[in-house]
């Protein structure tokens, strides 16, 4: 099923004219048009029943949006609202539940019954997604598409429509590729809906801040843009910052540190030495996998994630990727860069993301190796 394209005049258009700094109010004319035509929405159509869901892969930023949205909807109209996580929610992000009225459910690879299960949805929202081939794929057919209205708010650049993926997804879009992180999009909305923002629940305030902390890699990212600013406004708002941070860096057991520290021992550097890389291959799968510890593998994921990029600073190149097998059939590709513009190679093999941080799947049709040197030939010749 294909959606109509409705009310999403000009909204392509990713110039940074309008902008400025307002925290708690849209950042924008285009925002403000976009979040008014979403609160008008809010407060007039019957909405008795709402879900809410990120990418596939979840980050801090995808779970954090998520948050943030659930608990201002369910503040504001009392309405129940359902988030809905690829996989299951990683344990350091529990801290975020516990908004009687807020559910949250996760998705495993196939789930055929989603639709007698929950029912149709007056309202769905999408956080964090450029497109729909990123949302879980029988939770974009069976609930996105099958609810009423569809709403969607996203900081990535809009990929442009094709057959196989649809960035057009949603009735309304606030696409902001000026904001850092899509949950400092929710916070626009508190002064439109006309909520005390002392009102929200201290969750709202960790929410937010999450996403900001995932999306700004802990601010050492280039770009942070107006996260610093939206941080200040929410430690007014009485976020305590320690708190967060401390949460969402759990204690790793030593079995596993090893792991981690064996794994990081297989980086390399590409011919031209432009990149440094890792390649998580079969061993790697099949040790993750008997660990047993679906917690810990979002850990071990994100360590491998840090550790290159800090590689890649200290050793001075311009790029940090990690191949993933993903299945039988597909290699994973997560790159990084210094300050080369990498979302258009992502693009290219139908992928996304920003400028500095983006990532894409190739069908394997040969040997991994031989997939993995090209695309390290490819890195080494782009400037
Ligand atoms: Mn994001």
């Amino acid at each position: 099923m294909r959606i109509n394209h409705i009310n999403n005049n000009g909204y392509k258009q990713t110039t940074g004219q309008n902008l400025s700094f307002k925290g708690w109010r849209p950042a924008s004319l285009k925002n403000k048009e976009q979040i008014e035509k979403i609160c008008n929405l809010l407060n007039t159509a019957k909405i008795r029943k709402v879900s809410i869901s990120g990418h596939s892969f979840p980050d801090s930023d995808s779970i954090g949006s998520s948050f943030a949205m659930a608990v201002l909807l369910n503040t504001k109209y009392k309405t129940p609202v359902d988030i809905f996580i690829s996989g299951k929610l990683p344990k350091k992000y529990r801290f975020l539940k516990g908004q009687p009225g807020v559910r949250v459910f996760p998705l495993f690879d196939d789930e055929p019954n989603l639709k007698r299960r929950f029912g149709r949805y007056d309202l769905s929202i999408s956080m964090d997604t450029p497109d729909s081939t990123r949302m879980h794929k029988d939770y974009y057919r069976d609930i996105f598409l099958n609810s009423k209205y569809r709403i969607k708010i996203d900081h990535h650049e809009e990929p442009a429509d094709s057959d196989l993926r649809i960035g057009n997804y949603a009735d309304i879009s606030l696409v902001d590729t000026n904001s850092v992180s899509a949950a400092q999009l929710v916070m626009q909305f508190v002064e439109p809906l006309g909520i005390n923002k002392r009102h929200l629940p201290r969750r709202f305030n960790e929410a937010v801040y999450t996403g900001i902390l995932g999306d700004t890699g802990y601010f050492k990212r280039p770009n942070v843009g107006f996260a610093r600013k939206d941080t200040a406004l929410l430690i007014k708002n009485g976020l305590k910052t320690e708190i967060v941070k401390d949460l969402l860096h759990p204690t790793i057991p030593k079995e596993i540190g090893d792991f981690i520290t064996e794994t990081t021992s297989n980086v390399k550097l590409s011919e031209k030495k432009r990149v440094v890389y890792l390649h998580l291959d079969d061993e790697f799968q099949k040790k993750l996998h008997e660990l047993n510890n679906k917690d810990m593998e979002y850990e071990i994921n994100n360590k491998l994630k840090s550790h290159i990029m800090i590689l890649g600073k200290q050793l001075k190149t311009e790029f940090a990727l990690i191949f993933s097998k993903i299945g039988e059939n597909l290699l994973k590709v997560s790159a990084r860069s210094a300050e080369v513009n990498i979302l258009d190679t992502a693009k290219k093999y139908q992928g996304g993301g920003h400028e500095n941080a983006a990532g894409f799947f190739i069908p394997i049709k040969k040997d991994v190796n031989t997939h993995i040197k090209e695309i390290l030939k490819e890195f080494d010749e782009l400037y």
